[in-house]
């Protein structure tokens, strides 16, 4: 028989045991209850999402060179100046006529010419000044156009570039030859003009494709004016300066023997006359160095 202390404490044991059971102290390896927090649902993160691929300009296409209409393209090559070779390493495009007083019209708002009527004329009293600012405004509008590539230009002829371009691949006095008595087919000079110039492209042309290199309107070049260093030349600008300009090839008011390839005349840059123009060149910039020697 259990005696009454016995009875005593059993009965504190279970009230212990209960006790326990009631304040969660039923092991000491149970993680504890997470507490909560502020009393608010928890609600799942959503996936943050990859950032967008940084955000570059879409590169414009290249620009691909399309010369003005009438460009005639020049291969590099060399030509006998007299007593020396003189060597253009690169190629280049050269008007198959002179600018017309329609086209320089068009550019520059304005046609200085003496004979007009008819604007398919070459310009004439032009400056070798207006003949760079033409040129100047047409790389301008090509550029806009997207035309003309970084690197390329308009610009006058080099005087060696001309006379290349004129003697087109010969030794003559003329890119047609010797013969003057048949120069009436190429050119417009003073026995056949009737002292005027003509509409550009009525005389056949040289072997390369290009009109009134002999006659019509003598045409400004790039050059500085000065007799030509002695010895070969390779890619030559001309001097840095001086007081005139070059200009080529005769004119509707001289003598064919004025014309020849080889002739050259000179001018202060800032005159305009009505018997000079010019025709464009277009190449590669800057120009080519200027060395002495190949
Ligand atoms: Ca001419």
């Amino acid at each position: 028989m259990p005696t009454a202390r016995t009875r005593l404490v059993t009965g504190s044991i279970i009230w212990l045991l209960g006790l326990a059971t009631l304040t969660g102290l039923t092991g000491c390896d149970q993680p504890p209850a997470p507490a909560p927090t502020g009393g608010s649902t928890p609600t799942a993160t959503p996936p943050t999402a990859p950032p967008p691929p940084p955000t570059t300009a879409p590169k414009p296409p290249p620009v691909v060179l399309v010369p003005i209409t009438n460009m005639v393209p020049v291969k590099a090559g060399t030509f006998q100046r007299i007593k020396f070779p003189v060597t253009l390493s690169r190629d280049f495009w050269i008007g198959k006529y002179e600018v017309t007083q329609a086209e320089f019209t068009e550019v520059l708002g304005r046609n200085p010419s003496h004979f007009t009527g008819d604007l398919s004329r070459p310009v004439e009293k032009v400056t070798f000044l207006d003949a760079s600012n033409y040129c100047a405004a047409v790389t301008v509008r090509e550029r806009k156009a997207g035309r003309l590539p970084d690197g390329y230009l308009y610009r006058l002829p080099y005087e060696a570039e001309w006379e290349y371009a004129c003697r087109a691949g010969g030794t003559n006095l003329f890119g047609f030859g010797d013969d003057a008595s048949v120069a009436a087919d190429y050119a417009w000079s003073a026995e056949n003009s009737d002292a005027s110039t003509h509409p550009v492209g009525q005389k056949r042309p040289n072997a390369w494709g290009l009109h009134d290199m002999h006659g019509n309107v003598w045409e400004w070049c790039h050059d500085w004016f000065e007799p030509y260093p002695p010895g070969p030349l390779r890619d030559p600008t001309g001097p840095a300066s001086s007081k005139f300009k070059v200009f080529k090839g005769g004119g509707w008011n001289q003598d064919i023997e004025y014309a020849r390839s080889a002739n050259r005349f000179m001018m202060a840059p800032s005159n305009g006359i009505h018997f000079v123009g010019f025709r464009i060149v277009l190449a590669q910039a800057p120009p080519p160095a200027n060395p002495a020697t190949p």
